[in-house]
């Protein structure tokens, strides 16, 4: 990735590149807490399977190498440090509809499906007051994903967590901050707790609700987007 930039940037030397932009998810979400949250998934419920579907019309296109989660401003009143063993973080496009979700979580997935982070996962958050909390609980890529969508393909981030609860004990208790809009850009199918079957293939809920969710990518702000010179983005922030 490195290399494109320089590569990039020494035949356009006049453009400045910005290789991190951040977008929140809904949009609008930026500086406004999220009406829900979810003391799962981070916290103490696991083995765990979270999709969750962001509109593509909503995510900027471009190279996403990391991305964050927030404490919710009500009940994440603890700093918070758990450890997800052996996880699993698949990023992809997906002609699945907001709201549209299956309850079979492979039907949700596209051809460019990539497992983004697979290991030990360490979600941490100190601050107990800010509304909103910060995008503290951080989920860094070893490989990134370049989402690129045409009409009608949304984005799907997919997280297995096999292990139960207490694999390594959390310490705090992490309160996810979520959205509940039924017309948003987001949804959400998972299943927690004894609710996953063995292997993880089928929700056991299905919901509008979805965690507000921070994308940081590589985006030059000039309107090219990392790795592709050919693309002239007006929408790049
Ligand atoms: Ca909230
Ligand atoms: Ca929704």
């Amino acid at each position: 990735m490195k290399m494109k930039f320089a590569a990039i940037a020494s035949v356009l030397p006049l453009f400045l590149c910005a290789p991190l932009a951040a977008q929140v998810v809904p949009n609008g979400l930026e500086n406004t807490a999220g009406n829900s949250n979810i003391g799962a998934l981070v916290g103490n419920q696991r083995p765990a399977r979270h999709q969750q579907v962001y509109a593509g019309s909503e995510v900027t296109p471009g190279t996403i190498t990391s991305i964050y989660f927030r404490q919710d401003e009500i009940f994440g009143t603890t700093a918070a440090s758990c450890t997800l063993t052996n996880a699993t973080v698949i990023l992809s496009s997906t002609t699945a509809d907001i709201d549209a979700l299956s309850a079979t979580f492979a039907d949700n997935l596209g051809a460019d499906a990539t497992v983004v982070f697979q290991g030990d996962l360490v979600m941490s958050s100190t601050d107990t007051t800010s509304v909103p909390r910060p995008f503290e609980f951080h989920i860094p890529f070893t490989t990134p994903f370049t989402f690129d969508p045409g009409a009608g393909v949304n984005l799907v981030v997919d997280i297995t967590l096999p292990d139960p609860d207490p694999d390594i004990p959390c310490v705090g208790f992490p309160v996810i901050d979520r959205e509940y809009h039924p017309t948003d850009g987001v949804s959400s199918a998972f299943c927690f707790n004894g609710s996953c079957s063995p292997t993880f293939d089928t929700a056991s809920s299905t919901e509008t609700s979805g965690i507000v969710t921070l994308f940081a990518q590589d985006i030059f702000s000039d309107g090219f987007e990392s790795g592709d010179t050919t693309r002239w983005s007006s929408s790049v922030p």
